[in-house]
């Protein structure tokens, strides 16, 4: 299936959950040929209006295009879903959150089976999808020259971040932004649950809480890469990690006040005494990254 000067790419799309139906949406409206298939058939009915074509079953979605993108619910879905379908010479662009291990095994299953394939890591929820000014975007990994071929097409939906030929390492950067955000939610919950019991308007106080959290990420993720790029944890330090333990008994005692489980906060306190007790009080909270790293 080849395309001629401005024809758009034929697309076919398995899964119209939240987000493939999102991603559905952006293809049908940007003009490129659809066809979509749903385990769940009611789910395609609007989109049928639409103006996508509707497969009766996932092989007869994957025979309808080159490009097949999945976005299932897990990878188990996946193996589920194209179990019975000819992949021979088909592109497979896998949009499904899962581990990098998955990704790599699925690369290599779909490439026993004569496709191409490609991760991605989904960095945005269904209403951002098709707004580029939200924001949105894919991580992508696995060949560069699979990936530039389908670009175009690709960043119809989302902005788009090509991160490597390994197939795991789109997904090894969305579950690590993913992971900074559920350890921003247990500090967000943390500090509301502070204040749970007082006379403080949860509304009024929000703005502090977010206006904080951005200046504390933006003045310390791009010093902590430093640092760890040089190997040097002391330069540059204004809140040394001496002075930071010394202060965690009133964090604990203010939660305990409170009546608030310290359990959010006090592994975090427990490595940053732990890295203290080898010596590094005067660095910054660096050193932490390699106290969780196994020996490999
Ligand atoms: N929605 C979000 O905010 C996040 C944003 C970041 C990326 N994720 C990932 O995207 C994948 C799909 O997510 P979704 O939001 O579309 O998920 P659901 O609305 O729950 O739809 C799930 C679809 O998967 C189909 N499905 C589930 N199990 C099977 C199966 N065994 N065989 C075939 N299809 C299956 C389900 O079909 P149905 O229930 O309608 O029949 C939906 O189409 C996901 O990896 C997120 O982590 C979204």
């Amino acid at each position: 299936m080849t395309t001629t000067p401005g024809e758009k790419t034929p697309v076919t799309l398995l899964g119209l959950g939240a987000m493939g139906t999102a991603l559905a949406r952006a293809w049908l409206a940007a003009g490129h040929p659809l066809t979509v298939w749903n385990r769940t058939p009611a789910r395609a009915e609007p989109l049928a209006a639409e103006g996508a074509k509707v497969a009766g079953t996932a092989a007869e979605a994957v025979a309808a295009s080159s490009l097949i993108v999945v976005c299932l619910l897990d990878d188990a879905s996946v193996e589920e879903t194209l179990a019975g379908t000819d992949l021979t010479g088909k592109d497979v662009v896998d949009l499904v959150t899962g581990t990098p291990a998955e990704a790599r095994d699925r690369a290599a299953w779909a490439e026993e089976r004569g496709a191409r394939h490609l991760d991605g890591g989904i960095m945005a929820v269904p209403p951002m999808i098709g707004v580029p000014e939200a924001g949105g975007y894919v991580f992508y990994s696995g060949s560069r020259e699979l990936f530039e071929e389908h670009e175009a097409t690709l960043a119809v939906p989302a902005g788009t971040r090509y991160v490597g030929e390994d197939a795991g390492f789109a997904a090894l950067h969305d579950v690590a932004l993913l992971s900074a955000m559920y350890g921003m939610f247990a500090g967000v919950a943390h500090a509301f649950a502070l204040i749970r019991r007082e006379d403080i308007d949860p509304v009024a106080f929000a703005p502090l809480l977010g206006d904080w959290i951005g200046a504390m990420a933006g003045a310390s993720v791009g010093q902590t890469a430093r640092q760890l790029r040089s190997g040097d944890y002391t330069t540059g330090v204004v809140s040394n990690l001496a002075m930071q333990v010394a202060g965690t008994p009133t964090f604990m005692d203010t939660a305990a006040g409170q009546g608030v489980s310290p359990e959010l906060l006090a592994p975090y306190f427990a490595l940053m005494r732990r890295r203290l007790d080898v010596g590094s009080g005067e660095e910054d909270l660096t050193g932490l990254v390699d106290l969780l790293v196994h020996e490999g």
